[in-house]
C-alpha cells in the first residue's frame, strides 16, 4: 500500500485536475473514499461545525487532531487537513507537523491570516494577513519538522480574500514557495474564478495550484482543467449534505410523529453496520474469542393440570399456581434464565391460554388429557426449527423447582445422555410420595467420585434394596444424540401414548445407550401437593 504521504504527493504531481472531498468525521471520511474519491480534505469550517462551534479556532487544535485520528483510522486515502494558522507560531507548527504524521495525515495546508483565524467568507476584507517573513517561518520549521520526505505542506493565501490584488497575491505565493511550500492554494471569494485564473496564469507551474471553488461553484470544471489546476476542493459538501437531510427530516418526524414518513428515504441501520465494518469484528470474533458453552434448548413439560391441587389448579395447570408472587413456571424460566439458556420450549396443555410468559416458545398438547408426557415432550420436538438440531436439549418438568448449581452441574456433562439423582430417596418413600426411582451401575458414596455412573433401571416400584435415588425430573441429550432420542419418543409413543419420560429413559438403556447419572442431594422440589406448595415459597 502506497503511503498516504505518498499519495497526496502523486496528486499534487499529476497532470490531471484531481478532486479531493471535505469529511468532518470518520463515517463521513469512509463515504469519501467509498465513492471514490483520492483524497480528503480536512476542512476547519466543517470540523468545528460538526463539533457545534466556530470557525475561529474554538475547537481546540488536539480536538481537531482527535477527530483526524477517526477520520484517517477509517480510510486508505491522503487527508490534507485544513490547519488554519498553524494554531501559533512556527513553533505550535512543528509540533503539529509532527503529531500529524504520527497520525498518518498526509498532508497539512496553512493560511496567511493571524491566529485566532475566521473563516475567509466572513468579512474577508476586514481580515488582517500574517506578516510575509514570520509566515515564510512557519513554512520553513514545518518542513524542518516533517520525518516522511513525501508529507506535504500547502501554502494558503489569503490575499484575495483580504482584498488585496494579484500582486499582492503573487508577491506571497512566491516568498512561500522560496521558503519551501509544496504547493499553493490560492483563495478567492468571487462568484466568478476571475482571480484564480489571472493568478494561475501569471503564476505558471512553479509549484501545483490548488483551489476552492466553494463561491465560483458555477464554473465549468473543463476551465480549472484547461488553466492547469493541480487540485480542486470540494470543501465542505458533505457537511452541508448532512445537515440539509437533518433538518428535512428531523422537521418531518417533528410533524408527522411518525417513522414511516422517513424510514425509507434514510439509510438502513444496517448500512451502518457495514460503513463500521461490523462484519470484519465477526470474523475476528470467530478466530479470537473462546468458543462459547454449546447452545442449549430447554423444553419444560407443562401440560397437565395437577388435579391434586384442588381448587388452585381449576382454571390454570399446576406450572402456573403463584409461588413468592410469580407463577411456579416463572420460577422455572428464572432457573435456567440464571445459568444462561434462554431457548426455552414450554408444552402447554390444560387451560393453555393461562400460559403467557414471554419470551418463551410453545407447543401444545391438546390431546393432554389422553396422552402422557412422551406425547408432550414429542410436541416440542416437532415443533424445534431445524437450526435448533445443533443445540443440547434439557428436559425438565413445570412442576419441578430447582437451585441454579442442579442446572449447571447437568449442562457440564459432556455424556450423551445424563440425568440428575437425588441420594435423598428415602424421603419419598416415607412419605410415599409418587416418585421415579433409581438404580445406577454404583450407589451414591465417597469412592463414586470421579466415577463414571450409569443408569441401570428407573421405576416407580423400585424395590428399595437396589434404590440408589430419586430421579430429579432433569434430563440433557448431547447435540448428536438428538435424532436418535427423535426416533426413539416417535416409536415410544406411537406403540404408547400415555408413555412417561421413566419409559424413555428404560428404553435407552435397554438399547444400549448410556444414561450418565449426576448426583445431587436435595435442593429440589416436586410440587404435586399443597403443602408443597408453601414449601415452595420457602425455596425462594
Ligand atoms: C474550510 O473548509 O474550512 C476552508 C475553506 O478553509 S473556506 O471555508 O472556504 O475558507
Ligand atoms: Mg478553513
Amino acid at each position: 500500500m502506497t503511503r498516504k504521504t505518498t499519495q497526496f504527493r502523486n496528486l499534487l504531481n499529476s497532470d490531471r485536475l484531481e478532486f479531493i472531498l471535505e469529511a468532518h468525521n470518520g463515517i463521513s471520511a469512509k463515504i469519501v473514499e467509498e465513492a471514490g474519491f483520492k483524497g480528503i480534505w480536512g476542512s476547519g469550517l466543517s470540523l468545528s461545525a460538526q463539533y457545534g462551534v466556530r470557525d475561529n479556532n474554538e475547537a481546540s487544535w488536539t480536538q481537531v487532531l482527535d477527530m483526524l485520528e477517526f477520520m484517517s483510522d477509517a480510510t486508505t486515502i491522503p487527508i490534507l487537513l485544513d490547519g488554519d494558522t498553524g494554531y501559533g507560531n512556527f513553533n505550535n507548527m512543528q509540533r503539529l507537523v509532527r503529531k500529524l504524521e504520527q497520525r498518518d495525515i498526509a498532508a497539512v495546508c496553512i493560511e496567511d491570516k493571524l491566529f485566532p483565524k475566521t473563516n475567509s467568507f466572513i468579512k474577508g476584507t476586514a481580515q488582517p494577513l500574517a506578516d510575509i517573513e514570520e509566515f515564510c517561518g512557519k513554512i520553513k520549521a514545518g518542513k524542518d519538522a516533517q520525518g516522511d520526505d513525501d508529507f506535504s505542506i500547502v501554502a494558503r493565501v489569503e490575499a484575495f480574500i483580504a482584498g488585496w490584488g494579484l500582486k499582492e497575491a503573487m508577491r506571497r505565493a512566491e516568498a512561500y514557495r522560496k521558503a519551501g511550500a509544496d504547493a499553493i492554494l490560492m483563495h478567492s471569494a468571487l462568484s466568478v474564478p476571475d482571480e484564480i485564473l489571472a493568478f494561475k496564469k501569471e503564476w505558471g507551474d512553479r509549484l501545483p495550484v490548488v483551489i476552492v471553488p466553494t463561491k465560483y461553484y458555477a464554473t465549468p470544471t473543463d476551465q480549472f482543467r484547461e488553466a492547469g489546476i493541480s487540485i480542486a476542493i470540494w470543501a465542505n459538501h458533505m457537511i452541508r449534505t448532512a445537515i440539509a437531510s437533518m433538518q428535512k427530516n428531523a422537521a418531518t418526524l417533528m410533524a408527522e410523529e411518525s417513522l414511516m414518513a422517513i424510514e425509507d428515504s434514510i439509510a438502513p441501520v444496517k448500512e451502518i453496520f457495514r460503513l463500521q465494518g461490523a462484519a470484519e469484528l465477526q470474523e475476528a470474533e470467530k478466530r479470537y474469542l473462546p468458543k462459547r458453552g454449546k447452545a442449549v434448548r430447554a423444553v419444560i413439560l407443562a401440560a397437565s393440570r395437577g388435579k391434586e391441587l384442588g381448587e388452585l389448579t381449576e382454571k390454570r395447570p399446576k406450572a402456573m399456581v403463584p409461588v413468592s408472587g410469580q407463577p411456579l413456571l416463572a420460577h422455572v424460566v428464572d432457573g435456567y434464565n440464571s445459568v444462561g439458556v434462554k431457548d426455552i420450549t414450554v408444552v402447554r396443555g390444560y387451560a393453555k391460554e393461562t400460559v403467557n410468559l414471554s419470551n418463551i416458545d410453545y407447543a401444545d398438547n391438546d390431546n393432554f388429557e389422553s396422552t402422557g408426557e412422551l406425547a408432550s415432550l414429542s410436541c416440542a420436538l416437532k415443533s424445534l426449527a431445524s437450526e435448533d438440531a445443533g443445540k443440547e436439549l434439557v428436559v425438565s418438568y413445570g412442576d419441578v423447582l430447582f437451585k441454579k448449581h442442579i442446572l449447571q452441574l447437568l449442562l457440564e456433562s459432556h455424556a450423551d445422555f445424563s440425568i440428575v439423582v437425588d441420594t435423598n430417596w428415602s424421603e419419598s418413600v416415607n412419605k410415599g410420595r409418587f416418585a421415579d426411582y433409581v438404580q445406577c451401575s454404583r450407589p451414591y458414596g465417597r469412592d463414586a467420585f470421579g466415577q463414571e455412573i450409569s443408569l441401570t433401571e428407573m421405576s416407580e416400584h423400585l424395590p428399595e434394596k437396589r434404590t440408589h435415588g430419586e430421579w430429579t425430573g432433569f434430563l440433557k441429550v448431547s447435540s448428536d444424540h438428538r435424532l436418535l432420542l427423535d426416533k426413539l419418543v416417535e416409536s415410544l409413543t406411537a406403540a404408547n401414548p400415555d408413555a412417561r419420560m421413566s419409559d424413555l429413559l428404560n428404553a435407552l438403556v435397554a438399547n444400549g445407550e448410556r444414561v450418565r447419572v449426576i448426583y445431587t442431594t436435595g435442593y429440589w422440589l416436586d410440587i404435586d401437593t399443597l403443602e408443597d406448595v408453601v414449601l415452595a415459597g420457602n425455596l425462594f
